[in-house]
């Protein structure tokens, strides 16, 4: 580990009641006028939790006439994650024999707030035709479970599994999905908005787009790059898809407005600060800016001060991008009026530019010598700390909730005498809440923590080999077992303190 990150963590002790000073504060932004029993309240209501996706997990791919989603296709018709590895079982989380069991766990823990997702081709199995009955009855059902056992909800409404049909027609690179996402959106606040008022209306866009294009490549016969951060010949589609994702955001949070419904919206951004190495030249130090303007500034310019970063429009122009409609596009983000940040975090990301790049925009991202990773990136709770702070100061301190945030490591979550003891994802959750707290302290606006994830589940097109859950999975058996992990944030969110030494 990082010796000076090793040194904080076993400096620190942690416990949820930390959070109280500073948790809310009054509108004028002055701690001093923020009464004692809000902060307390504040304390109370924050969310504790843990977040999944329909398709991680649910299996059941055709249960109660499900339509085909784009994933079903990449996984069963094109093994793109390998031979045999299918969605179709996951972690048998549709099933509600499996998923009370599973609630039931989290209830122990102390988990007050679960961040799930909905699938958009069970409600509706071709994307726009007629809803499903029985897929509408199924999560009315989860959700009503879930809050028997004190769970708050956090509903989900997109993450990444488009039904095909809709795929096959362009996806989010047509602007038809606008139009397509509001039509589903209104479908799920007509059947789901007296059970939920916390909602995410989309899933990391950046992320989603990446993987796409490693399914394109793996399609095209090619092993593929994952490409966190768009690379050259990229940059305008992505772009056009990041827009679309928006509009169809704004297009939603208005309809549900229009409507007079009671609940709040955001999205769910993966934010990424971005990193030089040391010696990096002035031309990698640009590819740095502009990585950071596409990664982060692109929506959050956009969500709080409705324009798209002119560094960044002037990139895409260079590459031959369309971009008529973009200033009245961000506009439109801008007016949207999202009630909340969703932040997914899970590490910072140092970024050069690449060697006989063409000339314009080109980024590579890379880690350097000895720096402590997680398979998600380099591990800098510091920088999570620094994020809240730039989000309070330039976006104007909005609400945030951290949809997620969580690590996966090589070689860490052996079943060994019916225990995994977890001690680098264990410790990585303790530095990473620490940091939020301190923002919290600082002044940001912070009402809830997701771990990412409650279990290990079937990370994309990365298959079962890639674990980031608190409880272990086998995935021949379906038994699960927490991991220590579990058992720290348990007692965490319980009001004990903990240390870095209860993950050893
Ligand atoms: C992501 C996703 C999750 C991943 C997680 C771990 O947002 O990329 O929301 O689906 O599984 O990030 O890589």
């Amino acid at each position: 580990m990082n010796t000076s990150l090793a040194a904080v963590a076993a400096a620190m002790t942690i416990s949820a009641s930390a959070l109280a000073p500073g948790t809310v504060r009054a509108a004028d932004g002055d701690p001093a006028s923020t009464t004692a029993t809000s902060r307390s309240q504040a304390a109370e209501d924050f969310r504790w939790g843990a977040a999944s996706a329909a398709y991680q997990v649910e299996g059941a791919p055709s249960a109660d006439g499900k339509g085909r989603s784009v994933w079903d296709h990449y996984l069963d018709d094109r093994s793109l994650a390998g031979p045999g590895v299918s969605g179709a079982v996951a972690i048998n989380f549709y099933d509600r024999a499996q998923y009370l069991q599973d609630i039931a766990l989290m209830k122990r823990l102390g988990i007050n707030s679960y961040r799930f997702s909905i699938s958009w081709p069970r409600i509706l199995p071709d994307g726009q035709g007629p809803v499903n009955p029985a897929a509408i009855a199924h999560y009315r059902q989860f959700i009503a479970d879930l809050k028997a056992a004190d769970i708050q909800p956090m509903l989900t409404l997109y993450h990444w599994d488009m039904p095909l049909a809709l795929a096959e027609a362009g996806g989010w690179e047509n602007r038809d999905s606008i139009a397509w996402f509001k039509r589903y959106a209104e479908v799920v606040f007509a059947n789901f908005s007296d059970q939920v008022d916390l909602y995410v209306l989309v899933n990391e866009p950046l992320v989603e787009f990446g993987m796409k294009h490693l399914a394109e490549q793996r399609m095209a016969g090619e092993p593929g790059v994952f490409a966190i951060v768009p690379d050259g010949p990229q940059l305008t589609r992505a772009l056009t898809t990041f827009n679309h994702v928006m509009l169809a955001s704004a297009a939603a949070k208005a309809s549900f407005d229009a409507q007079g419904r009671q609940g709040r919206l955001g999205v769910a951004l993966p934010l990424f600060p971005v990193l030089n190495a040391e010696g990096a030249t002035p031309d990698d130090q640009a590819s740095a800016a502009l990585a950071d303007g596409v990664m982060n500034r692109w929506f959050l310019d956009a969500i709080y001060n409705g324009r798209y970063p002119e560094d960044v429009v002037a990139a895409a122009r260079d590459k031959g991008a369309d971009t008529t409609s973009w200033a009245a596009d961000a506009r439109t983000i801008g007016e949207a009026g999202f009630d909340y940040l969703g932040i997914n975090f899970y590490s910072a990301l140092y970024i050069r530019r690449p060697a006989q790049a063409p000339s314009g925009y080109a980024v590579e991202m890379f880690t350097p010598e000895g720096v402590y990773t997680a398979l998600n990136g380099p591990v800098r709770p510091d920088q999570f700390k620094a994020l809240f702070d730039r989000i309070r100061t330039d976006y104007g301190n909005p609400t945030i909730f951290v949809t997620e945030n969580g690590a996966g490591f090589p070689n860490e979550d052996t079943l060994i005498d019916g225990a995994v003891v977890d001690t680098r994802r264990c410790r990585y959750i303790l530095d990473h809440v620490s940091a939020m707290q301190a923002a919290i302290r600082d002044g940001s606006d912070v009402q809830g923590y997701h771990v990412w994830s409650s279990h290990d589940n079937l990370e994309w097109l990365f298959g079962y080999g890639s674990r980031f859950g608190m409880i272990h999975v086998d995935f021949d058996t379906q038994v699960r077992t927490p991991k220590r992990s579990a058992e720290v944030y348990g007692r965490l969110i319980r009001g004990e303190a903990v240390t870095a030494a209860d993950c050893e």
